[in-house]
Protein backbone atom coordinates (compact mmCIF):
# COMPACT_ATOMS: atom_id res chain seq x y z
CA UNK A 1 0.00 0.00 0.00
CA UNK A 2 0.85 3.66 -0.85
CA UNK A 3 1.03 6.25 1.87
CA UNK A 4 2.25 9.61 3.53
CA UNK A 5 3.46 9.19 7.10
CA UNK A 6 1.91 11.71 8.90
CA UNK A 7 3.30 11.06 12.75
CA UNK A 8 6.83 9.69 14.09
CA UNK A 9 7.02 8.59 17.71
CA UNK A 10 9.94 6.25 19.08
CA UNK A 11 10.39 4.80 16.13
CA UNK A 12 6.68 3.88 15.37
CA UNK A 13 5.32 6.06 12.67
CA UNK A 14 1.53 6.53 11.90
CA UNK A 15 0.94 6.50 8.29
CA UNK A 16 -2.13 7.67 6.24
CA UNK A 17 -2.71 5.13 3.43
CA UNK A 18 -4.27 5.94 -0.04
CA UNK A 19 -7.16 4.24 1.12
CA UNK A 20 -7.27 6.97 3.51
CA UNK A 21 -6.32 4.11 6.72
CA UNK A 22 -4.30 5.09 9.57
CA UNK A 23 -1.90 2.50 10.13
CA UNK A 24 0.97 2.06 12.07
CA UNK A 25 4.05 0.26 12.18
CA UNK A 26 8.12 0.15 12.45
CA UNK A 27 10.42 -0.03 9.61
CA UNK A 28 11.73 -3.00 8.17
CA UNK A 29 15.03 -4.09 9.73
CA UNK A 30 17.15 -3.32 6.54
CA UNK A 31 16.69 0.29 6.55
CA UNK A 32 17.45 0.12 10.20
CA UNK A 33 21.33 -0.92 8.73
CA UNK A 34 21.54 1.32 5.95
CA UNK A 35 20.74 4.42 8.50
CA UNK A 36 17.77 5.51 7.14
CA UNK A 37 15.39 7.40 8.97
CA UNK A 38 11.92 7.96 7.56
CA UNK A 39 10.25 11.70 7.94
CA UNK A 40 7.27 13.02 8.51
CA UNK A 41 6.02 13.98 5.10
CA UNK A 42 7.31 10.60 3.53
CA UNK A 43 5.52 9.26 1.00
CA UNK A 44 6.25 5.51 1.44
CA UNK A 45 5.04 1.55 1.11
CA UNK A 46 3.93 0.12 3.84
CA UNK A 47 3.49 -3.66 3.92
CA UNK A 48 1.21 -6.07 6.26
CA UNK A 49 3.02 -8.47 8.19
CA UNK A 50 1.94 -12.49 8.22
CA UNK A 51 1.01 -11.36 12.10
CA UNK A 52 -1.55 -8.39 11.12
CA UNK A 53 1.33 -5.88 11.97
CA UNK A 54 2.68 -2.79 9.18
CA UNK A 55 5.95 -2.28 8.34
CA UNK A 56 7.26 0.53 6.34
CA UNK A 57 8.78 -1.38 3.18
CA UNK A 58 10.20 1.74 1.07
CA UNK A 59 10.51 5.04 1.30
CA UNK A 60 10.06 6.79 -1.90
CA UNK A 61 12.22 9.32 -2.90
CA UNK A 62 11.86 13.20 -1.15
CA UNK A 63 11.77 15.93 -3.50
CA UNK A 64 13.10 18.14 -0.40
CA UNK A 65 13.31 18.06 3.63
CA UNK A 66 12.90 20.44 5.71
CA UNK A 67 15.37 20.60 8.73
CA UNK A 68 13.07 22.99 11.52
CA UNK A 69 10.67 21.45 11.64
CA UNK A 70 11.54 18.06 9.86
CA UNK A 71 9.37 17.24 7.34
CA UNK A 72 9.79 15.98 3.90
CA UNK A 73 7.76 17.01 0.41
CA UNK A 74 7.13 20.29 1.60
CA UNK A 75 5.04 22.34 -1.39
CA UNK A 76 5.00 25.54 0.11
CA UNK A 77 5.38 27.89 3.42
CA UNK A 78 3.17 30.62 5.19
CA UNK A 79 5.11 32.87 6.84
CA UNK A 80 2.52 34.14 9.77
CA UNK A 81 3.43 37.54 11.60
CA UNK A 82 1.38 39.64 13.85
CA UNK A 83 0.46 43.07 12.72
CA UNK A 84 0.70 44.14 16.05
CA UNK A 85 0.84 42.25 19.87
CA UNK A 86 3.38 41.09 19.16
CA UNK A 87 5.13 43.99 16.57
CA UNK A 88 6.70 42.23 13.90
CA UNK A 89 10.41 41.52 13.69
CA UNK A 90 10.58 42.28 10.25
CA UNK A 91 14.90 41.21 10.36
CA UNK A 92 13.42 37.66 11.88
CA UNK A 93 10.51 37.90 8.96
CA UNK A 94 13.41 38.48 6.42
CA UNK A 95 15.66 35.92 7.39
CA UNK A 96 12.83 33.29 7.90
CA UNK A 97 11.88 34.16 3.60
CA UNK A 98 15.58 34.13 2.72
CA UNK A 99 15.93 30.59 4.26
CA UNK A 100 13.15 29.18 2.82
CA UNK A 101 14.02 31.26 -0.67
CA UNK A 102 17.31 29.03 -0.74
CA UNK A 103 15.92 25.70 -0.29
CA UNK A 104 13.18 26.68 -3.35
CA UNK A 105 9.98 26.48 -1.75
CA UNK A 106 6.98 28.81 -2.32
CA UNK A 107 6.39 31.53 0.08
CA UNK A 108 2.98 32.91 1.61
CA UNK A 109 2.94 36.24 3.55
CA UNK A 110 0.08 36.15 6.22
CA UNK A 111 -0.11 38.86 8.41
CA UNK A 112 -2.58 38.31 11.50
CA UNK A 113 -4.83 40.08 13.85
CA UNK A 114 -5.84 42.68 11.79
CA UNK A 115 -8.26 43.40 14.22
CA UNK A 116 -6.46 45.22 16.81
CA UNK A 117 -3.91 46.72 13.92
CA UNK A 118 -4.03 50.17 13.59
CA UNK A 119 -4.53 50.87 10.00
CA UNK A 120 -1.00 52.39 9.71
CA UNK A 121 0.68 49.22 10.69
CA UNK A 122 -1.19 47.34 8.44
CA UNK A 123 -0.48 49.97 5.57
CA UNK A 124 3.38 49.98 6.86
CA UNK A 125 3.46 46.64 5.65
CA UNK A 126 1.45 45.89 2.58
CA UNK A 127 4.49 49.01 1.96
CA UNK A 128 7.29 46.45 2.48
CA UNK A 129 5.82 43.15 1.38
CA UNK A 130 3.50 44.50 -1.30
CA UNK A 131 7.20 44.91 -3.05
CA UNK A 132 8.15 41.62 -3.22
CA UNK A 133 6.24 39.11 -5.31
CA UNK A 134 4.89 36.98 -2.61
CA UNK A 135 0.90 36.47 -2.35
CA UNK A 136 0.10 38.69 0.68
CA UNK A 137 -3.11 37.92 3.27
CA UNK A 138 -4.17 40.65 5.82
CA UNK A 139 -6.26 38.51 7.86
CA UNK A 140 -8.06 37.65 11.75
CA UNK A 141 -7.73 34.73 12.75
CA UNK A 142 -9.45 35.25 15.82
CA UNK A 143 -12.83 36.71 13.51
CA UNK A 144 -12.10 33.61 11.07
CA UNK A 145 -11.63 36.37 8.46
CA UNK A 146 -9.31 34.69 6.37
CA UNK A 147 -9.45 36.29 2.80
CA UNK A 148 -9.24 33.70 0.71
CA UNK A 149 -6.12 32.08 2.33
CA UNK A 150 -8.11 28.75 2.71
CA UNK A 151 -7.67 27.86 -0.47
CA UNK A 152 -3.99 28.08 -1.48
CA UNK A 153 -3.85 25.21 1.28
CA UNK A 154 -5.76 22.81 -0.96
CA UNK A 155 -3.22 20.06 -3.21
CA UNK A 156 0.09 21.28 -1.29
CA UNK A 157 1.96 20.50 2.12
CA UNK A 158 2.44 23.50 3.95
CA UNK A 159 4.13 24.29 7.02
CA UNK A 160 3.71 27.50 8.95
CA UNK A 161 6.65 29.35 10.38
CA UNK A 162 6.58 32.56 12.21
CA UNK A 163 7.46 33.27 16.02
CA UNK A 164 5.18 32.43 18.71
CA UNK A 165 1.88 34.38 19.58
CA UNK A 166 1.85 35.40 15.52
CA UNK A 167 -1.34 32.79 15.95
CA UNK A 168 -0.69 30.45 13.65
CA UNK A 169 -2.83 27.72 16.21
CA UNK A 170 -5.09 30.11 15.69
CA UNK A 171 -5.33 30.31 12.34
CA UNK A 172 -5.10 26.65 11.96
CA UNK A 173 -8.05 26.36 14.15
CA UNK A 174 -9.93 29.08 11.95
CA UNK A 175 -9.00 26.88 8.85
CA UNK A 176 -10.56 23.60 10.07
CA UNK A 177 -11.53 23.39 13.83
CA UNK A 178 -11.76 20.13 14.12
CA UNK A 179 -7.62 20.51 13.86
CA UNK A 180 -8.49 21.56 17.91
CA UNK A 181 -4.77 22.90 18.60
CA UNK A 182 -3.82 24.33 21.37
CA UNK A 183 -3.41 28.75 21.47
CA UNK A 184 -2.19 31.13 23.72
CA UNK A 185 -0.68 31.67 26.82
CA UNK A 186 -2.12 28.12 27.92
CA UNK A 187 -0.08 25.87 24.92
CA UNK A 188 3.27 27.87 26.63
CA UNK A 189 2.84 26.76 29.41
CA UNK A 190 2.16 23.23 28.85
CA UNK A 191 4.72 23.37 25.68
CA UNK A 192 7.36 24.27 28.51
CA UNK A 193 5.81 20.87 31.23
CA UNK A 194 8.38 17.97 31.05
CA UNK A 195 5.87 15.52 29.99
CA UNK A 196 4.74 17.40 26.57
CA UNK A 197 6.48 16.12 23.50
CA UNK A 198 6.85 18.13 20.06
CA UNK A 199 6.73 15.60 17.56
CA UNK A 200 5.93 17.03 14.24
CA UNK A 201 2.67 16.00 12.36
CA UNK A 202 1.12 16.65 9.54
CA UNK A 203 -2.77 17.69 10.20
CA UNK A 204 -4.86 16.49 7.35
CA UNK A 205 -7.04 19.19 5.65
CA UNK A 206 -8.16 16.61 3.30
CA UNK A 207 -6.24 13.24 1.67
CA UNK A 208 -4.20 15.52 -0.48
CA UNK A 209 -3.85 18.56 1.57
CA UNK A 210 -1.44 18.79 4.81
CA UNK A 211 0.03 21.28 7.60
CA UNK A 212 2.22 21.55 10.39
CA UNK A 213 1.82 23.80 13.06
CA UNK A 214 5.66 24.95 14.52
CA UNK A 215 6.00 25.95 17.70
CA UNK A 216 7.56 29.42 16.24
CA UNK A 217 11.58 29.69 15.90
CA UNK A 218 13.56 32.64 17.78
CA UNK A 219 16.74 32.38 15.78
CA UNK A 220 17.79 31.09 12.16
CA UNK A 221 20.60 29.43 10.73
CA UNK A 222 22.61 31.28 8.19
CA UNK A 223 25.68 29.36 8.24
CA UNK A 224 25.27 27.76 5.24
CA UNK A 225 24.52 30.54 3.25
CA UNK A 226 26.94 32.24 0.73
CA UNK A 227 27.47 35.87 0.93
CA UNK A 228 27.49 36.50 -2.79
CA UNK A 229 24.23 34.51 -3.35
CA UNK A 230 22.17 36.45 -0.53
CA UNK A 231 20.94 39.06 -3.34
CA UNK A 232 19.23 36.44 -4.90
CA UNK A 233 17.34 35.50 -2.13
CA UNK A 234 15.93 38.71 -2.18
CA UNK A 235 12.90 38.56 -4.77
CA UNK A 236 12.10 42.03 -5.55
CA UNK A 237 16.54 42.81 -6.25
CA UNK A 238 16.32 40.22 -9.31
CA UNK A 239 15.11 41.83 -11.79
CA UNK A 240 17.98 44.17 -10.90
CA UNK A 241 20.91 41.96 -10.54
CA UNK A 242 23.70 41.54 -13.16
CA UNK A 243 22.87 45.21 -14.49
CA UNK A 244 25.43 46.81 -11.84
CA UNK A 245 28.53 48.46 -13.10
CA UNK A 246 31.11 45.55 -11.12
CA UNK A 247 29.87 42.10 -11.99
CA UNK A 248 31.04 41.35 -8.17
CA UNK A 249 28.84 44.05 -6.52
CA UNK A 250 27.86 43.55 -3.50
CA UNK A 251 25.15 46.65 -3.47
CA UNK A 252 26.41 48.61 -0.86
CA UNK A 253 28.73 51.32 -1.28
CA UNK A 254 29.46 50.46 -5.09
CA UNK A 255 28.70 53.18 -7.65
CA UNK A 256 26.17 52.66 -10.53
CA UNK A 257 24.42 49.92 -8.44
CA UNK A 258 20.70 49.25 -9.99
CA UNK A 259 19.57 47.61 -6.87
CA UNK A 260 20.77 50.97 -5.01
CA UNK A 261 18.84 52.62 -8.07
CA UNK A 262 15.81 50.89 -8.19
CA UNK A 263 15.75 51.15 -3.90
CA UNK A 264 15.70 54.74 -4.40
CA UNK A 265 13.11 54.77 -7.48
CA UNK A 266 10.87 53.15 -4.19
CA UNK A 267 10.93 49.91 -6.02
CA UNK A 268 12.76 48.00 -3.21
CA UNK A 269 12.21 49.17 0.19
CA UNK A 270 14.20 50.91 2.87
CA UNK A 271 13.47 47.71 5.44
CA UNK A 272 14.40 45.07 2.89
CA UNK A 273 17.57 46.54 1.61
CA UNK A 274 18.41 47.29 5.13
CA UNK A 275 17.73 43.60 6.19
CA UNK A 276 19.70 42.35 3.31
CA UNK A 277 23.08 44.46 4.42
CA UNK A 278 22.18 42.71 8.12
CA UNK A 279 22.27 39.61 7.17
CA UNK A 280 25.28 39.70 5.01
CA UNK A 281 27.20 41.50 8.05
CA UNK A 282 25.87 38.41 10.21
CA UNK A 283 27.42 35.89 7.81
CA UNK A 284 30.41 37.54 7.39
CA UNK A 285 30.88 37.68 11.04
CA UNK A 286 30.55 34.27 11.39
CA UNK A 287 32.72 33.74 8.31
CA UNK A 288 35.40 35.22 10.40
CA UNK A 289 34.98 33.66 13.56
CA UNK A 290 35.19 30.12 12.15
CA UNK A 291 38.69 31.55 11.01
CA UNK A 292 39.60 32.36 13.63
N1 LIG B 1 -6.84 39.95 18.44
C1 LIG B 1 -6.42 38.81 17.89
N2 LIG B 1 -5.75 37.91 18.64
C2 LIG B 1 -5.34 36.77 18.05
C3 LIG B 1 -5.57 36.51 16.68
N3 LIG B 1 -5.02 35.32 16.39
C4 LIG B 1 -4.47 34.86 17.52
N4 LIG B 1 -4.66 35.72 18.53
C5 LIG B 1 -4.21 35.57 19.93
O1 LIG B 1 -2.78 35.57 19.95
C6 LIG B 1 -2.29 34.65 20.91
C7 LIG B 1 -1.34 33.65 20.28
O2 LIG B 1 -2.05 32.83 19.38
P1 LIG B 1 -1.53 31.39 18.93
O3 LIG B 1 -2.46 30.89 17.89
O4 LIG B 1 -1.31 30.51 20.11
O5 LIG B 1 -0.12 31.78 18.30
P2 LIG B 1 1.05 30.81 17.81
O6 LIG B 1 2.07 30.82 18.90
O7 LIG B 1 1.59 31.45 16.55
O8 LIG B 1 0.47 29.47 17.54
C8 LIG B 1 -3.54 34.00 21.52
O9 LIG B 1 -3.85 34.64 22.73
C9 LIG B 1 -4.60 34.23 20.49
O10 LIG B 1 -5.89 34.27 21.05
C10 LIG B 1 -6.28 37.49 15.91
O11 LIG B 1 -6.55 37.36 14.71
N5 LIG B 1 -6.66 38.62 16.57
MG1 LIG C 1 0.96 27.61 18.23
ZN1 LIG D 1 24.71 46.45 -7.09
Amino acid sequence: MRGKIIKGVGGFYTVLTEENHRVTGGIKGIFRNQNIVPMVGDNVIVQKEKDGSFVIAQILERKNALLRPAVANVTQMIIVAACTRPKPNLMMLDKLIASYEQIGLKIIMCFNKVDIAKKADVEHLKQIYGKTSYELFFVSAKEAKLGGLKKHLYHETTVLAGSSGAGKSTLLNAIHPAFFLRTGKVSEKIGRGRHTTRHVELLCLDETSYIVDTPGFTNIDLTDMEIEKVDELFVEFRPYLGKCKFTSCAHDSEPECAVKEALQEGKISESRYRNYLVIKDEIDEKLRKNWR
